[in-house]
C-alpha cells in the first residue's frame, strides 16, 4: 500500500473552531468514520465563501480526496461508497441507496425545520462574530420573522419537534437502528440533526425514556464513541 494524502473535509465551525456543528457535515463524517477513514477536518465559517470558491459551490461539507473535490454530502456518501467499495458499506446495494434518499429527504425537510425553530438563536450566539450578521440576515429573510421570534414558543417548537421523530420512533421499536441491527448512513443522516443540536446548543431536544434518545445514545457511541468526543459549547449533561 502506498501511503496517500488524509482526506480532507471543510466543515462548519462556531466561534470555537474545534465546534463542528453542522447536520450535513457530520453525515458526511460518520460517512467517513463508517468506511474506516481518516480524514482532516479544516474549519470553516459562513462568510469564507473565498475558502471553498474552488468547488464552485458555496456551502459546507466539502471533501477533497486524491484530488477529486466533492461537495453536497449526499455525494460525498456517494464517492464513497463508489471508491471505497471494499470497505463497509454505506447503502448495502441499489435497494438500500433509494431508501437512504428517503431518510435523508425525511431528515433535512422535516427533522431539520423543526430543528432550525429551537436553535437557530443560539446558532446566532455561538458562531464567529464576523458571520453573525450574515446568519442573522440570511435566516431571518429564510423564516420572514426576527430570530427572537422564532424560537419564542420553545415549549411548542420541542413538542413539533417530537411529533415530527413519531416514524423513527415507531420503527425503533422493531429494531436498534435505522438500517437494521447496525447503523449505515441512512442512520447517520437522521443523526446528524441530533449532533448539530447537541453540538451548538445547550436544549436537550429528547426525553431520556424516548427511543430516538436511546438510539442517539448508540450512535454517540459508534466508531469507539467517535462523536460523543465532539467538542460541544457548553457543558452538558448527556
Ligand atoms: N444539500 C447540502 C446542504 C449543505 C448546506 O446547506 N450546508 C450549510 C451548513 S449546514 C452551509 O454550508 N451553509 C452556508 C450558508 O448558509 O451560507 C448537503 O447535504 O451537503
Amino acid at each position: 500500500m502506498t501511503a496517500q494524502a488524509p482526506i480532507r473535509i471543510y466543515e462548519l465551525a462556531g466561534a470555537d473552531p474545534e465546534v463542528r456543528f453542522s447536520p450535513h457535515c457530520w453525515k458526511a463524517r460518520m460517512a467517513l468514520a463508517h468506511k474506516g477513514l481518516e480524514a482532516e477536518g479544516i474549519p470553516w465559517r459562513f462568510t469564507e465563501k473565498a475558502e471553498i470558491a474552488f468547488s464552485g459551490q458555496g456551502l459546507v461539507p466539502v471533501m477533497v480526496d486524491r484530488g477529486d473535490v466533492v461537495f453536497d454530502s449526499w455525494r460525498i456518501a456517494e464517492y464513497l461508497e463508489a471508491h471505497y467499495p471494499e470497505r463497509p458499506s454505506l447503502f448495502g446495494g441499489e435497494m438500500g441507496r433509494a431508501m437512504s434518499r428517503f431518510i435523508n429527504g425525511w431528515a433535512d425537510t422535516t427533522v431539520m425545520p423543526a430543528i432550525a425553530r429551537i436553535i437557530v438563536l443560539d446558532i446566532h450566539d455561538r458562531v464567529h462574530e464576523k458571520d453573525r450578521d450574515y446568519f442573522r440576515a440570511s435566516r431571518e429573510k429564510r423564516f420572514g420573522m426576527a430570530l427572537e421570534e422564532v424560537v419564542a414558543d420553545r415549549e411548542k417548537r420541542l413538542a413539533d419537534l417530537c411529533q415530527a421523530l413519531t416514524p423513527l420512533r415507531h420503527m425503533l421499536q422493531h429494531q436498534p437502528f435505522i438500517c437494521g441491527d447496525a447503523p449505515a448512513y441512512a442512520d447517520y443522516c437522521a443523526f446528524g440533526m441530533f449532533m448539530w443540536i447537541r453540538c451548538i446548543s445547550p436544549v436537550e431536544a429528547l426525553e431520556p425514556s424516548d427511543a430516538v434518545h436511546a438510539w442517539r445514545e448508540r450512535l454517540l457511541d459508534a466508531f469507539g464513541g467517535f462523536a460523543r468526543r465532539a467538542r460541544t459549547t457548553g457543558p452538558r449533561g448527556n
